[in-house]
């Protein structure tokens, strides 16, 4: 039984979630990411503030929006090299050894609205609980989600290990 009197359509055992830890490059970003189980999938709510300003690219720059966003196959958001962070998240998580472009966690790019953004989609790739100890990760530049094996999205700006809902 759920203790809470609302939503008890939900059950919090088949919820995940992860809490976004900013880059300190980009210090403002906050955020939360759910997975929730839906017939068939997942259902994934993204809410995200204090993303860095749109800039076009130029010639030598990719532009800096719209972020890619994956999931990363390891649960550890530490920072290491504060000018490269997050690289302990390690590689895109692939459990069915895709391309980029489809990978399991290959996710829809963040538009930022003055810095805030959200979204809901669905996956058929996962359950919840199957990305319990990966990570999130939010990158800098677009997701070309061609090229290989990462899609030149560039630096991570925040990061989220996927836990249980308590
Ligand atoms: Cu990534």
């Amino acid at each position: 039984m759920n203790s809470s009197k609302f939503y008890q359509h939900i059950n919090k055992r088949d919820i995940s979630v992860a809490y976004l830890i900013p880059s300190p490059l980009y210090p403002e970003i906050t955020g939360v990411v759910f997975f929730y189980d839906v017939p068939g999938g997942t259902d994934v709510y993204v809410e995200v503030d204090g993303l860095p300003k749109y800039q076009p690219g130029t010639d030598t720059q990719p532009p800096i929006g719209p972020h890619g966003f994956h999931i990363h196959e390891v649960g550890q958001c530490t920072i290491l090299d504060p000018t490269d962070p997050f690289q302990s998240a390690g590689e895109h998580w692939n459990p069915d050894n895709q391309p980029h472009g489809n990978h399991a966690g290959d996710f829809p790019v963040l538009f930022s609205n003055n810095g805030y953004f959200r979204m809901k989609f669905f996956t058929n790739r996962f359950k919840p609980k199957d990305v319990i100890g990966k990570s999130i990760i939010i990158h800098l530049h677009p997701d070309d989600y061609r090229s290989q094996p990462t899609g030149e999205a560039g630096k991570r700006i925040a990061c989220g290990v996927i836990v249980p809902l308590k």
